[in-house]
């Protein structure tokens, strides 16, 4: 290693590489032009072939948020009642000292009344998961099941192919016909939109399967606008048309599947006219989009599906992503690397997350495993022989989840408990923040080091320190060393620095000297990863019938699990809600800077013509949306992007923000997916009423 982990030189212009750190199929290489120690301007790396020198125009305004004037740089010790909001300076040392005194008084009786909840401030290998594990695990916390945004889908893809490996996003551009399903590429995937426009004009036709007609929906050629939750059945009814038409490649299905002859059994259940009428679609829609992939794939051509999250909010969120995963292999796309299907390629890299998180300082403990998606629940609970001890300490890092988790009544109720001592490690104050009892000031991505994967694209990326710390503000890694210290914590792994942890990573599996020349490196990976089967799975095959899952007594084989909550005109909640992100935030993220906030203007709702007309609603109308779990207002559009029957509250406002101190998630469902256990955000009814008092 040529360099060193001083600070970054406080004189002079230069440039530095890094990594944008956001929760982001993306994950561009970074360039930040500093001067005399002052970060001027973050670019997109022109240098790195996925970033193309181009950055979403939240990341472009990162040092906005960098030198926020409301970021926090001194460490605050709650001074009023819990969520007033009131909090004094303290020095590092009284905080750190209390923390580390408060936590070893619980840890001594119980320590998994103690819980760590984190997620994606930062997708870094070193200031996520890194330091702070090493912590927790040594303290025997408890564990968080980190559920609320990928883990049903990853189910999935682990059960049918064997795990989060997918196309090489670059080969989009070749492909001949893109269906982009449950995912609005422009707003959240920008990058893997330039490919699209590349096939675009090579003559590629782009179908969007999608609820909202987003901004990506109107530049596809077709818009298939299904009601939310119902992609398993349009994905078997596609299946029964293939196998009708016989648009099948029996040969790969033959040498690389397994289960064959039961999903074509649950297939030709699935006629058309019975998706249709599920789907909230019709029947020529169906047969249209079947006929252009099974003859697109029957033909050799590169046939490709861009399957995002969308259709994993839920409760048949494991059950549709199965479903739609065995497209590719059933019509052997698989064989093009222009064809197949990409989710999520976040496990064609091993990083080594042993070394980083040091699960064995557990010991002989195994401390029982606390689901983020339902924290309401975990936090309201008193303590039982089936629960264990009641949570008495919550240190939250890189997560808003007052803001960003579902039904989020009870989330706030339980943060707002007095006897509950909550630390949370930020940039800002959140509306989580408000429930502290020490906020401690976070570096951003800018002032430290860190080492990412993507789940996007396949290359590795550092992250360099481009400026020194803003005010007093210290690491995550930083934070939890200092606190391990005070602990007494005297395995040796709390004394690595954070390059010596960087380096740890992949250790030698990469090459590190070229990490640091370039800031990126690309992995060798075979161009289509199963193109010859291979499937990473027990069977080595594609699992249509997956053994494991019948072994936990769930179907073998993919169907459609309708949702919890299926409105119907004339229900008390009659309208289905869904609350994708807003393009100009990151999940809650940049709601705060104002030149973000001020193109996304307020909380919106959209919704359809006809919904509107039935409830005496015009678009600016203050609307009051509700049901069972909470009500929350805010102001309403009426536009082409909603389908009937569906309404779209754009997320993750902060509630603060918000008209009556709540947002979207005020509504959403807390229940669980069919598979990863997973909240269902978009499987919401609600019912809509104009509300143009002023409270
Ligand atoms: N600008 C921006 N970019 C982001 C994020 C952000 O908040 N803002 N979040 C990041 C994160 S954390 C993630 S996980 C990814 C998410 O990445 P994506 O999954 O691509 O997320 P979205 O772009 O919201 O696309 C989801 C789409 O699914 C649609 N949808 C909703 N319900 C259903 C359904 O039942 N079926 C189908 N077929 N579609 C449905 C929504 O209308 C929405 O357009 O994006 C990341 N990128
Ligand atoms: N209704 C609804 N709710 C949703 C979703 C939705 O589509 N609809 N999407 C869900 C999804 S996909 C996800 S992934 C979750 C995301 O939820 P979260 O993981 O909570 O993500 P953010 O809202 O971006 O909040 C991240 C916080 O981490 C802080 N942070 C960033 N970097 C650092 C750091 O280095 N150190 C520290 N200490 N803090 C840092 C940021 O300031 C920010 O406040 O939200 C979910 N919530
Ligand atoms: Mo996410």
């Amino acid at each position: 290693m040529r360099v060193s982990s001083l600070p970054p030189p406080a004189h002079g212009s230069f440039e530095v590489t890094g990594a944008c750190p956001h929760d982001c199929p993306d994950t561009c290489s970074l360039v930040t032009s500093v001067q005399d120690g002052i970060a001027i301007k973050v670019h997109g790396n022109a240098a790195h072939p996925h970033t193309g020198g181009v950055l979403c125009t939240k990341v472009s305004r990162y040092n906005e948020r960098t030198y926020h004037p409301e970021r926090v740089l001194k460490p605050q010790k709650r001074s009023g009642p819990k969520g007033s909001g009131l909090f004094e300076e303290v020095t590092w040392d009284e905080a750190l000292s209390d923390i580390a005194s408060r936590l070893g008084k619980i840890a001594a009786r119980n320590a998994e009344a103690i819980l760590p909840y984190s997620y994606s401030g930062t997708l870094g290998l070193v200031q996520g998961e890194g330091m702070a594990a090493r912590f927790f695990h040594q303290l025997g916390a408890s564990l968080l099941d980190r559920t609320i945004c990928v883990s049903a889908g990853s189910a999935a893809l682990e059960t049918t192919v064997g795990g989060q490996i997918g196309m090489k996003v670059e080969f989009f551009a070749e492909s001949d016909l893109i269906l982009i399903w449950g995912s609005n590429s422009i707003a959240s995937n920008l990058h893997f939109w330039r490919h699209v426009q590349t096939a675009k004009r090579n003559g590629a036709k782009i179908i969007c399967i999608d609820p909202r007609k987003t901004e990506t929906a109107e530049k596809c050629h077709q818009h298939i606008a299904l009601r939310p939750g119902a992609d398993a059945a349009l994905a078997l009814a596609l299946m029964h048309e293939l196998i009708r038409n016989d648009w099948l490649d029996h040969d790969y299905i033959a040498q690389h599947s397994l289960g064959w002859e039961a999903l074509r059994a649950r297939a030709l259940e699935w006629t058309p006219a019975r998706a249709a009428e599920i789907c909230g679609i019709s029947v020529a829609e169906i047969e249209s989009l079947a006929r252009d992939y099974g003859e697109a794939c029957k033909a050799g051509k590169n046939v490709a599906i861009r399957l995002n999250y969308g259709m994993q909010r839920v409760h048949g969120a494991g059950n549709a992503v199965r479903a739609v995963t065995c497209l590719p292999a059933i019509t052997g796309a698989w064989r093009k690397r222009a064809g197949g299907m990409l989710l999520s390629n976040w496990e064609v890299h091993a990083p080594k997350k042993a070394l980083l998180q040091r699960p064995d300082l557990l010991g002989a403990r195994r401390p029982r495993t606390i689901n983020m998606a339902t924290i309401g629940d975990a936090l309201l609970e008193s303590g039982s022989t089936a629960f264990g001890p009641q949570i008495e300490a919550l240190v939250v890092y890189n997560s808003n989840p007052v803001a960003v988790a579902p039904n989020s009544g009870k989330v706030v109720q339980g943060f707002a408990r007095e006897d509950l001592f909550t630390v949370v490690l930020e940039h800002f104050r959140t509306d989580t923040a408000d429930y502290a009892d020490y906020i401690l000031p976070a570096t951003t991505q800018l002032e430290h080091w860190d080492i990412h994967i993507a789940y996007g694209h396949t290359d590795v990326l550092l992250n360099r320190p481009a400026i020194a710390p803003v005010g007093l503000a210290r690491s995550n890694t930083d934070i939890f060393r200092a606190l391990s210290q005070r602990m007494g914590y005297t395995d040796p792994c709390f004394a690595e620095d954070d390059l010596t942890m960087v380096h740890q990573a992949f250790g030698d599996a990469i090459n590190f000297d070229e990490l640091l020349e370039k800031g990126f490196v690309t992995a060798p990976l075979p161009d289509a990863p199963f193109a010859f089967g291979a499937f990473p799975t027990p069977s080595g095959k594609c699992e249509f019938f997956s053994q494991r899952l019948a072994d936990e007594g769930q179907d073998g084989l993919p169907d459609h699990v309708p949702n919890y909550e299926l409105p119907r005109p004339g229900d008390t909640y009659p309208l289905a809600m869904i609350s994708p992100p807003a393009r100009n935030f990151l999940n809650s993220s940049f709601v705060n800077v104002k030149s973000l906030r001020d193109i996304e203007g307020e909380p919106l709702l959209e919704m359809h013509a006809d919904d509107a007309a039935a409830r005496g609603i015009a678009t600016g109308d203050t609307v009051r949306i509700f049901n069972d779990r909470g009500s929350y207002r805010c102001t309403v559009r009426i536009n082409q992007r909603a389908r009937p029957g569906v309404v779209n509250g754009l997320g993750v406002w902060w509630r603060k923000l918000g008209l009556d101190g709540s947002n979207v998630n005020q509504l959403t469902n807390d229940q669980l997916t069919d598979m990863g256990r997973a909240p269902t955000f978009y499987d919401c009814a609600v019912q809509v009423e104009r509300s143009n008092a002023i409270y």
